[in-house]
């Protein structure tokens, strides 16, 4: 075939596929697919993944110290919930044929990005109030519109994440009422917790429309249904009557409801700091990367079993069928 038959046939595949991008089918993990759309998924999807798994280490150093027994086993459960979170999405991301060992080491490398909310500390109890009440909150906004994603494996485990999401986010705003109407030290500090965890939610949804790299391409093959801003605003929208019931104050003197747009407006996100946490820089980088190395390190002997294993079985079913 020549370069210019295959330019012809790549270009008809490619149309092809947007027309059933267009039509709304999903596209499944053996369907022809660009090269762009399965780098940019892998891209999303496995740092999807890496978030929900480092998301584990804020929340998992309080399992020892949440103050009552029930308030413990259903932290124990939702730190739970994220790694089976990360496991779904990597699964997801290894049908586009990305494997677990290419995705953790461009983590170590930095070549991978997780979430920057991670890589801030939860300080008190109230942070784990304000991690499933916003940092969830958040997630689930950005994950709602996720489940009508082009790519069938990724939208559909987007249907079960947000179910379990949606039980973190109502155990963490129920942490935050409770302490809101607890002593005046309780409320206070679940103000403290508010105010930390504020900007820091926003700056999940990524750069404004404008700023951001990936969106426009996204958009067009519905990895992404809604953009950036759009998700942020309703996040905001939503909050703002969440944080007025339990009788906390948003700490952005900008903030006011615009009759016109029917939304909030809200004042100005550091960009400054976004770009140095999602660049290694932040509070808790290296901390965050470090600890996960030597998890990593420390499972070798796992994986090291399991490969035994299956190769003894094989080796067995090979013997069983000679
Ligand atoms: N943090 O072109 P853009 C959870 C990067 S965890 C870090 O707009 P895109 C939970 C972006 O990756 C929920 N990096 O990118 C777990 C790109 O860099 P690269 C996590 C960010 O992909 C435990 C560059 O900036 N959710 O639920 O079109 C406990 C330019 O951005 C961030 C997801 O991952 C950020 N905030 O849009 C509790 C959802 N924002 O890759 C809760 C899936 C941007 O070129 N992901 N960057 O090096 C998405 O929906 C999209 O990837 C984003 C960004 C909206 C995040």
């Amino acid at each position: 075939m020549t370069t210019e038959h295959h330019e012809q046939d790549l270009a008809a595949l490619e149309q092809r596929f947007q027309a059933r991008i267009d039509a709304e089918e999903k596209i499944e993990p053996k369907d022809w697919m660009p090269e762009k759309y399965r780098q940019n998924l892998i891209r999303q999807i496995s740092q999807h993944a890496h978030s929900e798994v480092i998301g584990m280490q804020p929340e998992g150093n309080w399992i020892t110290r949440a103050p009552s027994l029930h308030r413990k086993c259903i932290l124990l459960a939702k730190v739970q919930d994220e790694g089976g979170h990360g496991l779904y999405l990597y699964s997801a991301a290894e049908t586009l044929g990305a494997s677990r060992e290419e995705m953790n080491q461009a983590l170590h490398d930095g070549r991978a990005k997780y979430a920057s909310i991670f890589n801030y500390p939860a300080l008190t109890w109230a942070d784990i109030g304000a991690i499933g009440w916003l940092v969830d909150g958040a997630a689930i906004v950005n994950q709602v519109s996720l489940q009508r994603t082009s790519y069938g494996p990724y939208a559909r485990g987007m249907v079960r994440i947000c179910k379990e999401e949606s039980f973190h986010q109502r155990q963490g705003y129920h942490i935050m009422m409770t302490l809101a109407r607890g002593t005046a030290e309780q409320k206070a500090m679940a103000q403290d917790s508010l105010n930390r965890f504020w900007w820091p939610s926003l700056m999940m949804f990524g750069p404004h429309d404008a700023e951001s790299a990936h969106s426009a391409q996204s958009m067009k093959w519905k990895i992404k249904r809604q953009s950036n801003d759009e998700l942020r605003q309703k996040f905001v929208d939503q909050s703002v009557k969440q944080a007025e019931v339990i009788g906390l104050s948003i700490p952005d003197p900008d903030l006011q409801w615009n009759e016109q747009r029917g939304h909030y407006d809200f004042g100005d996100i550091d960009w400054e700091e976004f770009n140095r946490v999602i660049n290694g820089d932040g509070p808790c980088n290296r901390q965050r990367l470090a600890h996960h190395v030597k998890a990593h390190e420390e499972g070798q002997w796992v994986r090291d079993a399991i490969s035994a294993h299956e190769a003894k079985k094989r080796q067995r079913n090979d013997r069983q069928a000679a």
